[in-house]
């Protein structure tokens, strides 16, 4: 029965079929008696004083409830939004942390950013009432680029961050650095840009705020990946109970990583129908999620890479110049500085590294986790790097990659700039792609791409990932407001079914089957008779919610934690049925026995005593079947891979196609391998998307989003994604976590930029193109091109 169902096998997601009819439950697709709809009025200007707001034509306009401003929210005195990991410079100085008003107080500081909220009774209502609201608006000088931001001119977005930095962040051994570079044969130089990105979910994000008028009980649905943050944050925003709100995220079209945060809407919706006492709805257009949802990277690196003659790293400089936009997101500033710098080693051997990261603010949406988050762009600086060392050293690619790579035997491996990786064979993982993708038929491709006039080549990514995101202690001694461990329960019914709530979140993820499976595994319960829960702080112990591919390694490690409490406590109601000791009993396969005899009773029948509680010794045994489990990992799971890939390049137009895509991925024990290779392949196609078509752009004298719709901002489709040849590793499990897993959501985004853009790169190279930075357009590589047959 489980064999088929349980850890390993590739189990069909269950919850797709219920989404495929359209039976999905949205807070869209919520709608409540008497509910009320909020539209807010965002500020057309990058930087502007807020000089007076006329809403009085608003307010006589038919279906208008209601009008509010910042200073309503004032009045209610509530807070600021604090971000969840603070962060300290280099120089011990805690770092800046402007506040960041729900709706607008004073100043606007991005376009996009929320000035008034209008609720009506509909929608449209709602609407017309928000474009007759007239603000005064006195604009200001706005900058958008990082570097621009930290000009000794500059606009200075707040007072409180002189020179617009937030953090000027250091890791790492300077001294050993600068011998590391003097006794260099060779430097290689390179300047990265690591385009800013949107998330563009399917489903944009809405909110539905119920204040309870009896209990004083706010209920509050959201789109997002992290019910209790969203629960931690509404209360101590609106000065109430934690346990007063009730956070319901239901079904949620993809996250990414940018619903992973709380927003200013979660507050305002909150914060509106407790005023009004009555349900109100905020649904985001997918315009407006352009300008008021947070966008991802925008790193600007300088990176050196000191090497000896024959090609070994000595040394690593990095200097990146993090664009956070206008205010510190939840995880706005841990991302470009503590989780970014922590992978800086990679999967290499290099003895001395040093780092420094200043997170800048500019007239911009703020930036925070996009898929990947620091990971992508730590793989970037050292992909990049180890192509372009290669070149000017004339050493093969690869060759370079295999004498730098940490070998299996040298694990646990202690990086110099922080992280002890525990387990990998990156040599392994490298050789099994390289041969996986024919590389040594190459040659013979690009010849006849030649023919046919194409330019052909192909470039490799190496990463490792901190996945699993959690070591509490990790995040707290970096800055972090909040545990990082998750939560389970399990509860086993009178009929035997099962139900698990656990505190992450599936958006897409396919967490209803695989937690399912490991209770199958675990408890010998088909898995049609399991119910996973997630998404509401009401039924959910606790929890910290779904990101930085946590869900495996740290949820579903508590999940098989419960299940060994539950097997316990089993032991001892199937002892009172044997009239055994719990000592002699075992359990495998759905059944307790008694060692050494035929007697045994099934986990049904264990759980029907259960709740029969007949002749139970009371006071040893307790009726029921439940149990709860917390885990808090002692360190991340750390995933690793190495990625290949082909490109042909039009001459004629630049235009791009990813030919072939080789992927070997190491995320410890597989749960399910077929959800993994959709993981992965969804993650390389973000991965393409941001080499090749994406890219958020701002103009620099106004602050306008210039890529505001996907009319502007490219997102890849299906016939853009190559035929992905995917194998997964598990000779290395996770010594940890009891399940072995690593996560694999990010493994593909993280992988594919540097192997696209790599690729790319190769099949100019006889042009004499040497460098290009995201996203890889046509017009652009076109450009690059043209420019270098002037120049012969
Ligand atoms: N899994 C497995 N065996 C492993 C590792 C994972 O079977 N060794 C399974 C897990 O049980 C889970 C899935 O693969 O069903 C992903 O697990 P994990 O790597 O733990 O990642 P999370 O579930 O925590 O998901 C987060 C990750 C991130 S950070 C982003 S961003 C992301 C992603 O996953 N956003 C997604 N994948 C996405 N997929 C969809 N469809 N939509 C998104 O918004």
């Amino acid at each position: 029965m489980t064999a088929a169902e349980g850890i390993g096998a590739s189990v069909r997601r269950v919850e797709d079929p219920r989404l495929l009819r359209g039976a999905g439950r949205f807070v869209a697709d919520i709608c409540l008696p008497g509910e009320l709809h909020c539209v807010l009025v965002r500020s057309p200007h990058a930087h502007a004083l807020l000089r007076g707001i006329d809403a009085e034509r608003a307010r006589r306009l038919p279906g208008v409830i209601a009008l509010f401003t910042g200073a309503d929210m004032a009045a209610d005195k509530v807070g600021s939004m604090r971000p969840l990991w603070a962060i300290r410079s280099a120089d011990g100085r805690p770092m800046a942390e402007p506040p960041r008003w729900a709706l607008a107080r004073g100043t606007v500081r991005h376009v996009g950013e929320a000035v008034v909220a209008v609720v009506g009774d509909t929608p449209e209502q709602a609407l017309d009432a928000a474009e007759a609201v007239d603000i005064d608006y006195e604009p200001l000088p706005c900058v958008t680029d990082a570097r621009a931001a930290l000009a000794p001119n500059a606009p200075l977005l707040h007072a409180d961050a002189p020179g617009n930095v937030c953090f000027r962040w250091v890791r790492g051994d300077e001294a050993a650095v600068q011998q590391a570079f003097q006794t260099a044969s060779h430097v290689t130089r390179i300047d990265l840009v690591n385009n800013r990105l949107i998330g563009g979910a399917i489903e944009p994000r809405a909110v539905l705020a119920v204040a309870d008028m009896a209990g004083g009980r706010l209920t509050l649905y959201s789109s997002t990946q992290v019910p209790h943050h969203i629960r931690r944050f509404v209360a101590e925003q609106l000065g109430i109970a934690e346990g007063d709100v009730r956070l319901i995220a239901p079904d949620v079209g993809g996250g990414f990583g940018y619903k992973g945060k709380y927003y200013p809407e979660e507050i305002i919706l909150a914060w509106i129908a407790r005023k009004l006492l009555r349900p109100v709805k905020w649904i985001a257009g997918r315009s407006e999620s352009f300008v008021a949802d947070n966008q991802g990277r925008d790193h600007l690196t300088h990176a050196e890479l000191a090497l000896d003659g024959d090609g070994r790293f000595l040394g690593l400089r990095v200097e990146t110049l993090a664009n956070l936009g206008a205010y510190v997101s939840m995880f706005g500033a841990a991302i470009p500085s503590a989780i970014y710098s922590a992978l800086l080693a990679g999967v290499y051997r290099t003895p001395a590294i040093l780092v420094r990261s200043t997170g800048v603010f500019t007239n911009t949406a703020p930036t925070d986790a996009y898929r990947g988050a620091g990971r992508p762009e730590a793989c970037y600086v050292l992909e990049r790097l180890a192509d372009q060392a290669a070149k000017e050293l004339r050493i093969d690619r690869v060759q370079i990659r295999r004498r730098n790579l940490i070998p299996a035997q040298a694990m646990p491996y202690k990086t110099p700039i922080g992280p002890t990786y525990d387990c990998g064979d990156f040599p392994k993982i490298f050789a099994r792609a390289i041969e996986l993708s024919g590389y040594g038929g190459f040659a013979a491709r690009q010849a006849a791409a030649r023919r046919a006039g194409q330019l052909r080549g192909i470039g490799m990514a190496c990463y490792v990932e901190s996945s699993g995101v959690a070591p509490s202690r990790f995040a707290t001694a970096l800055g972090a407001r909040a545990g990082f461990f998750e939560a389970a329960s399990i509860r086993v019914q009178p009929d035997g079914g099962v139900q698990a709530m656990l505190g992450t979140h599936n958006h897409g993820q396919g967490h209803a089957t695989t937690f399912a499976q490991i209770l199958s595994s675990r408890l010998g319960v088909p898995i049609a008779r399991i119910a996973i829960v997630e998404g509401d702080t009401d039924q959910v112990p606790y929890g910290t919610g779904t990101f930085g591919s946590r869900s495996i390694a740290v949820g579903g490690s508590a999940l098989d934690r419960a299940a060994m409490k539950i097997i316990d406590k089993g032991k001892k109601i199937a002892a009172h049925l044997m009239e055994a000791s719990a000592d002699d009993v075992t359990f495998a396969a759905g059944q307790f026995s008694v060692a050494g005899t035929d007697r045994r009773v099934s986990f049904a029948a264990v759980a029907h005593a259960a709740y029969v509680p007949a002749n139970y010794p009371l006071e040893t045994l307790e009726p029921g079947l439940q149990e709860t489990a917390v885990y808090d990992p002692p360190a991340f799971a750390f995933s690793n891979g190495a990625h290949v890939a082909e490109v042909e390049v039009d001459p004629q137009t630049g235009e791009v196609s990813v030919v072939g895509y080789w992927a070997v991925d190491d995320v410890g024990t597989v749960i399910n391998p077929m959800i993994v290779e959709a993981q992965i392949e969804g993650g390389i196609a973000q991965g393409l998307g941001q080499a090749l078509c994406e890219h958020c752009v701002y103009e620099a004298s106004s602050g306008q989003l210039l890529s505001g719709s996907f009319m502007d901002y490219a997102l890849p489709r299906a016939d853009a994604m190559p035929p992905v040849v995917a194998e997964l590793d598990e000779s290395q499990r996770c010594p940890h976590n009891p399940l072995g897993a690593k996560g694999c959501g990010e493994a593909g985004s993280i992988g594919a930029p540097a192997a696209i853009v790599g690729a790319v790169l190769h099949a100019l190279e006889a042009l004499g193109v040497t460098h290009l930075d995201m996203p890889l357009t046509g017009e652009r590589v076109w450009q690059a091109i043209e420019a270098a047959r002037r120049h012969d």
